[in-house]
């Protein structure tokens, strides 16, 4: 057994070799941020972000696992693994000479559609993007915009709709080396997705934001391995379409902690007491991080487990972005 059921957990390098021996054959994924370290072997390939930590570690570790055993499943150079309920999976795409953002993005959304079809397990329901130099310019048009037109081609290629009953909850954050990564969960049955009232649906933005919209909705609920599982998209100071505040990174992480607020009053599920909250709190500049801790504590309680990180956002006028995850056992009346 795993001590926890289906989820997520947030260690230090200190804490992770005691804890991937207690959940052996249970880990889904390991993603490292910050100063890589050697992790022992566990039943998945761990995968490397290059995104300094804040707030004293050097590194942070977020683990998956599940109460069901896991089997690794690689396919087509993508590292996969599964419990029978998720499937987990990584992948990593150098760039070459000669290609862009546009290209990568498209052919990494390819692979992972093929690797969840050939696993039958076709719903995307989280998936996290990290690129070096997000927001520079590659041939006339910044990288991240590039990254949307790609992943809108495979969308297409692939025939699926970008619509609410197909689309993911996401991030899409710069790193500081590396190619493109992406590492994402996928289940049999479809979750269901939440928009946010104050805020336009992200497949819905005017052109103005690039050629083609990003495809993401704010928020995912599913029930997986008896948890109500509530994943919180990367969410930022956006009101609309538009980006609020410009410089006032105050406000901006204000404006945001509303925006997440939003989403979770939208789930019967999330009770403040109960359950357990994770968050990713991404900050443009390290300045400000105390700043954004306070507020995130102000908001959410001592309980709730956060990751601080500096990296770029990919909108270039957003200081901050945060994202969650919120677990919560069902209830036996509720089944
Ligand atoms: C926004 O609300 C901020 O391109 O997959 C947040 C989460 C953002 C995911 C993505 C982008 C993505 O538009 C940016």
């Amino acid at each position: 057994m795993s001590e926890m059921g289906f989820g997520q957990d947030y260690l230090s390098p200190v804490g992770i070799e005691a804890y991937l021996r207690r959940n052996q054959g249970h880990v889904l994924g390991v993603i490292g941020f910050g100063r890589p370290v050697d992790l022992p072997p566990t039943s998945c390939t761990p995968l490397w972000v290059d995104i300094p930590v804040l707030g004293g570690a050097d590194t942070s570790l977020e683990v998956w696992v599940s109460d069901a055993a896991v089997s690794p499943c690689d396919h087509d150079g993508i590292h996969g693994s599964s419990d029978g309920t998720v499937l987990f999976g990584s992948v990593t795409l150098a760039q070459h000479a000669g290609e862009t953002m546009q290209s990568l993005a498209n052919q990494a959304y390819s692979r992972i559609f093929s690797f969840l079809d050939h696993h039958g397990f076709s719903h995307l329901l989280r998936v996290w993007h990290y690129f070096p130099q997000i927001n520079d310019d590659e041939h006339g048009l910044e990288r991240y915009r590039g990254f949307n037109v790609g992943r809108h081609e495979a969308f297409v290629a692939h025939g699926r709709s970008i619509s609410e009953e197909s689309v993911p909850a996401a991030s899409a954050l710069g790193s500081n080396s590396g190619s493109l990564t992406i590492y994402f969960m996928a289940a049999r049955q479809p979750g269901k997705a939440v928009e946010n009232p104050r805020q336009i649906s992200a497949y819905h933005y005017p052109q103005l934001f690039g050629p083609r919209s990003p495809i993401f909705v704010r928020a995912l609920s599913a029930t997986l391995a008896g948890q109500h599982c509530f994943f919180i998209s990367g969410t930022a100071s956006i009101v609309g379409y538009e980006t609020v505040h410009h410089g006032d990174a105050e406000k901006q992480a204000a404006e945001t902690l509303l925006n997440i607020r939003t989403l979770l009053q939208q789930t019967p599920h999330y009770q403040p007491a109960q359950g357990r909250m994770l968050l990713k709190v991404y900050l443009r500049h390290e300045e400000y991080w105390e700043m954004v801790a306070t507020k995130v504590r102000a908001e959410f309680g001592d309980q709730v487990k956060v990751v601080y990180l500096h990296s770029n956002i990919c909108r270039s006028d957003l200081l901050l972005e945060i994202e969650g995850a919120y677990f919560n056992e069902v209830e036996v009346s509720d089944e």
